[in-house]
């Protein structure tokens, strides 16, 4: 419980100083900041192995750091360095690291979805019990790929749990004017998986249920639908000031900051004093003036690596499958 506290302070911090350095133009492009959702990523990653997989939309920087990647190297990223994790070609969207398993890190709205099948099928086919979380917003629900992909990990048994975010709007449209019905976890009974709804904004509910998920299909090799109901308190984007919302509805789900909440129930379980809460926030502070530094002072991209690392080069893929046959 006390580790979830600390996992989304790091990430809202890491957001902060991220939303800070686009202000100031050091960082470039597109960014999406997850800033009030940080308890499903944090709920949702925290009790997998190393050899377990995610994989997420282009809100991603909390699912990235939360599935194994230091955070200078997710910084370093975001800023276009030749040290991020993508060597600073990906920039915010595009967060991927092979080593702890996370698959990105994509753009396309949906596009994550039937790629985090087709990993449960290589989890299925190459017999391991690993698992695989995919996250995507309510409005990848709407994307024929989502059922396609519904369709086949309930045929096939797949080792997936599809975590579908519900921050209530796709850019600025309600979901009240996307979806025909409220209840998106519901979209699994058409294909007889198994469902859930969780508090997206209640980190240890989000833990208790995909737990549960993950435990199933590592046992069974079934996948299961979860909605996570939660709210982004940031615009879509950098550039959306979010006007399609009211003051009054942004505050009453601030109300309910999960970091915060995460904090009452520390305190009303006596679980830590005020002094940990205070030992925590220097912890997290010192850690992101290391990142920040790192992704300041390293340097960009060379030129000359422009077309490297953009597909697998056939002697790294044959590397990987020795050193994985290896051991
Ligand atoms: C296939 C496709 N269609 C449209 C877009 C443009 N677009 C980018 S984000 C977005 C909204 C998606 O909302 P949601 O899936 O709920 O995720 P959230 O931004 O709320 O996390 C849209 C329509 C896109 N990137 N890809």
């Amino acid at each position: 419980m006390k580790m979830l506290y600390e996992k989304m302070l790091l990430c809202r911090r890491f957001e902060e100083k991220a939303a800070v350095a686009y202000g100031t133009g050091k960082i470039g492009g597109f960014c999406h900041l997850y800033i009030g959702q940080e308890a499903v990523a944090a709920g949702a990653l925290c009790m997998l192995r190393k050899t377990d997989y995610a994989i997420a939309a282009y809100r991603e920087h909390a699912h990235a750091i939360l599935k194994g990647i230091d955070p200078k190297y997710v910084m370093a990223e975001l800023y276009g360095k030749v040290t991020g994790s993508s060597r600073g070609k990906g920039g915010s969207m595009h967060i991927f690291d092979m080593d702890c398993r996370f698959l990105g890190g994509h753009g396309i709205v949906g596009g994550q979805i039937p790629i985090a099948a087709g990993a449960g099928f290589s989890i299925k086919y190459r017999k391991t019990d690993d698992v695989v979380v995919c996250f995507f917003g309510e409005g990848a629900i709407h994307q024929g790929v989502f059922h396609e992909s519904m369709n086949l990990a309930a045929l096939w048994h797949l080792p997936v749990i599809f975590i579908c975010e519900n921050n209530r709007y796709g850019m600025g449209t309600s979901l009240e004017r996307a979806s025909s019905i409220y209840d998106l976890s519901k979209k699994a009974l058409a294909y007889e998986m198994e469902r859930g709804v969780v508090d997206g904004m209640d980190a240890v509910n989000v833990w208790e249920r995909v737990s549960e998920a993950v435990d199933y299909a590592r046992h069974t090799k079934k996948p299961t639908l979860l909605e996570a109901r939660t709210y982004r308190f940031r615009g879509h984007s950098m550039s959306d000031p979010a006007t399609y919302r009211t003051k009054d509805e942004l505050n009453e789900m601030k109300s309910r900051d999960p970091i915060s909440l995460q904090k009452e129930l520390l305190v009303a379980q006596k679980l830590v004093d005020e002094a940990w809460f205070e030992e925590v926030d220097k912890k997290v502070k010192a850690e992101m003036e290391v990142v920040m530094r790192f992704a300041e002072e390293s340097p960009d991209p060379d030129l000359a690596e422009l077309h490297d690392h953009v597909l697998v080069e056939p002697e790294e893929q044959s590397q990987r499958e020795g050193a994985k046959s290896d051991g």
